[in-house]
């Protein structure tokens, strides 16, 4: 078996080849607080209709759990932050504002195979088993990260860092072997409440606890049927995600650049019109969003999204797209029509 300082110091360096920002180690039971932190946000009902969330919670409450062989969890950021003000476009109503990691490449799909191939590179090192995840598992990911020190969770729940602010990914690789581990990092938010005020729905109850049904990521990504009228008015032209409690916090001055031009915003996703969105059937969805993580909910869902963005637009001239689809085949975007053609007229 080789050095562990010495191998470390080589995977940290083979990491960020690969183009992860950076690349700390702490051990599986790190994160002793998650258990009790995860039923509190189940007991309250937070996780909405995500019932996955209340499913294997021995596993997302502890990763030693989820593979007791584990001895190391090797967590790694990847950022993605925007080239762009992302809250530009929420003050063009006739437009569809989407979240900034959702604006070209599925980051599951990108993040996974470079996970792959620092486990593959690891095990031809060190020998051992691995397994990687982003997002890919029941893994308390962001305490995981601030175990081994990539960051703290900020008030908006999010991973933080002194050195590239909140745009970034976070993926793991756990291992067998067994390696020196980082230092957790503390929270540097201080008084700031940035993130919070930001929030247009109001969504978080305290810091550092999200009420998930409020928060427009789910509503817009993870809710299925319609959405409560007094939270669709609150939407805005935000169709797929949300970025604005991201945007506000000051440690982005220090984001570096995004390692992955796959990340860059696709010219036709940067400012789509709402009109042209609404009109998608289901082969003309599937085929603007083929390899997008938005493909995953669907043509349904997401002309549902656009037609509470029209509602909202408060342009008389979207009445007509509306009004088409007041009697759409699915119940859920012939009710949003009726509720945007209310709105406009
Ligand atoms: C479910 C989920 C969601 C849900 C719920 C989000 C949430 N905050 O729980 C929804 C759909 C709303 C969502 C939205 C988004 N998500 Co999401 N999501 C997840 C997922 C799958 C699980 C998160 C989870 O376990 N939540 C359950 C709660 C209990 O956990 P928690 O937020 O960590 O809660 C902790 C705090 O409440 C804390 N706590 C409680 N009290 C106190 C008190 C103090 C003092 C402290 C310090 C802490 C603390 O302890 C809890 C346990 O650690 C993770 C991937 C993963 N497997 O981890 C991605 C993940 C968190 N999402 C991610 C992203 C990018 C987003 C969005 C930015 C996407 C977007 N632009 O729309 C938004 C951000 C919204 C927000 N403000 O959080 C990234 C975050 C990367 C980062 N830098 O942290 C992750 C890690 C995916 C990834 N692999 O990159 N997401
Ligand atoms: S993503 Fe948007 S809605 Fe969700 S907590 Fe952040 S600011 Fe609020
Ligand atoms: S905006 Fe302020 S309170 Fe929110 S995460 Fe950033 S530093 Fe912390």
């Amino acid at each position: 078996m080789k050095n562990g300082s010495e191998l470390k110091e080589r995977l940290v360096e083979q990491a960020l080849a690969e183009g992860f920002v950076s690349c700390r180690v702490c051990r599986p039971w790190d994160v002793p607080l998650v258990p009790e932190r995860l039923e509190v946000f189940l007991k309250a009902g937070y996780h909405g209709q995500m019932g996955w969330m209340a499913e294997r919670t021995h596993w997302r409450g502890d990763p030693s759990v989820l593979w007791p062989e584990a001895r190391s969890v090797i967590m790694l950021a990847e950022s993605y932050t925007p080239g762009h003000d992302p809250t530009e476009i929420l003050g063009h109503s006739e437009l569809g504002a989407i979240s900034v990691y959702a604006q070209n490449k599925d980051y599951h799909d990108l993040v996974k195979k470079r996970l792959k191939r620092l486990a593959r590179w690891l095990i031809a090192e060190a020998g051992g088993e691995v397994k990687v995840f982003v997002d890919t598992a029941p893994v308390p990911e962001k305490a995981l990260g601030q175990a081994a020190g990539l960051g703290w969770q900020g008030k908006h729940t999010n991973l933080v860092s002194q050195d590239w602010g909140n745009w970034a990914f976070i993926g793991s690789v756990f291992t067998t072997y067994e390696l020196p581990v980082d230092e957790a990092e503390v929270d540097h938010c201080g008084s700031c409440r940035a993130c919070l005020t930001a929030c247009p729905t109001d969504a978080f109850p305290a810091p550092y606890q999200l009420d998930a049904r409020r928060c427009i990521s789910y509503l817009t990504i993870e809710h299925k049927g319609p959405v409560d009228e007094e939270l669709r008015a609150l939407l805005g032209n935000r169709i797929y995600g949300c970025d604005d409690c991201l945007a506000a916090c000051p440690w982005n001055k220090f984001a570096v650049a995004a390692s992955d031009l796959r990340y860059a915003a696709r010219e036709e996703l940067k400012a789509p019109a709402l009109a042209d969105l609404a009109m998608l059937d289901d082969t003309a969805f599937r085929a603007m969003f083929s390899g997008s993580p938005i493909k995953r909910i669907g043509r349904d869902r997401f002309v549902r999204n656009v037609l509470y963005a029209i509602g909202n637009s408060a342009a008389p001239s979207l009445l007509p797209v509306a009004r088409t689809l007041t009697e759409d085949s699915d119940p859920t975007v012939a009710d949003a029509a009726r509720w945007a053609v209310g709105r406009l007229s």
